[in-house]
């Protein structure tokens, strides 16, 4: 997968892509990560990326050029139209594991990094293809989305995780939380591993995980847990932590 970063900042991401996974995947060829600074698309003699709002009101919008000439300049050797333009914005559907796995199937990204207030609308509706943001929270700009965005998506990308670090156990990919998870020492400052993890009864260790896990979910993220697709056997597990 090719995936092009256009952003007024691109010493942010000098760092992020450069570890462990990802940078494995990059110099495997499984992942080319292209960074574009918009202001070189500005041609004017102050480079001028940004301008006051028609209408009024306070702080600057992105000017629609800069950004249209970057987004035709990184896809200018993409004959069969294979990219798809993603603004990063506030107004965004919201990022979900299942967002990654689709865009994981992608042959091109383009993701556009807003700053300031906002882009102007003719950006939006000439080139780009799908809005996201990653949640409900104010940030500065759109360029730790994209790096978080890259980050879901690449460990996706078919052999790009090594069978160690497999995802088919990942928390959101069963819709529930992982259980508690213990290592050596046995007894650590005083607090022992449960005991049911050292017993090699395997189907009972496998209850005490589904137990546990149900129970995190069920307190901390009641949203993710919707009664009627619960198993018999989950029910009864919850039943049990409800007296627990
Ligand atoms: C006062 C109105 N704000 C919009 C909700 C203005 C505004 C705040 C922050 C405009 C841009 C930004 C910068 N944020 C992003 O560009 C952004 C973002 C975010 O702030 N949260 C979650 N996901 C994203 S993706 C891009």
């Amino acid at each position: 997968m090719k995936i092009d970063i256009l952003t007024l900042f691109p010493e942010m991401f000098m760092g992020p892509f450069d570890n462990s996974i990802i940078k494995r995947a990059r110099e495997k060829g499984m992942l080319e990560i292209h960074l574009t600074n918009i202001r070189d698309f500005a041609f004017d003699k102050h480079k001028i990326v940004d301008d006051y709002p028609f209408g009024g009101g306070s702080g600057m919008v992105m000017k629609p050029d800069p950004v249209f000439t970057a987004v035709e300049h990184v896809k200018k050797n993409d004959k069969e139209k294979l990219s798809r333009v993603i603004l990063l914005c506030p107004q965004g559907r919201v990022f979900k594991q299942e967002t990654a796995k689709r865009l994981s199937g992608e042959a091109h990204l383009i993701l556009i990094c807003g700053h300031y207030e906002g882009i102007d609308e003719r950006v939006r509706e000439m080139i780009v293809d799908e809005e996201i943001s990653i949640g409900d929270f104010v940030l500065t700009g759109g360029e730790i989305p994209a790096m978080v965005m890259v980050d879901a998506i690449s460990r996706l990308i078919p052999g790009v995780l090594g069978d160690e670090d497999s995802y088919v156990n990942d928390s959101f990919y069963n819709g529930i939380l992982e259980h508690p998870q213990y290592t050596r020492p046995r007894e650590y400052k005083g607090i022992q591993v449960p005991e049911v993890l050292l017993s090699g009864n395997h189907e009972k260790i496998r209850q005490w995980r589904r137990k546990k896990s149900l129970q995190r979910t069920m307190q901390r993220r009641p949203d993710l847990l919707k009664r009627e697709d619960l198993s018999p056997e989950d029910s009864k597990l919850l039943e049990q932590t409800e007296e627990d």
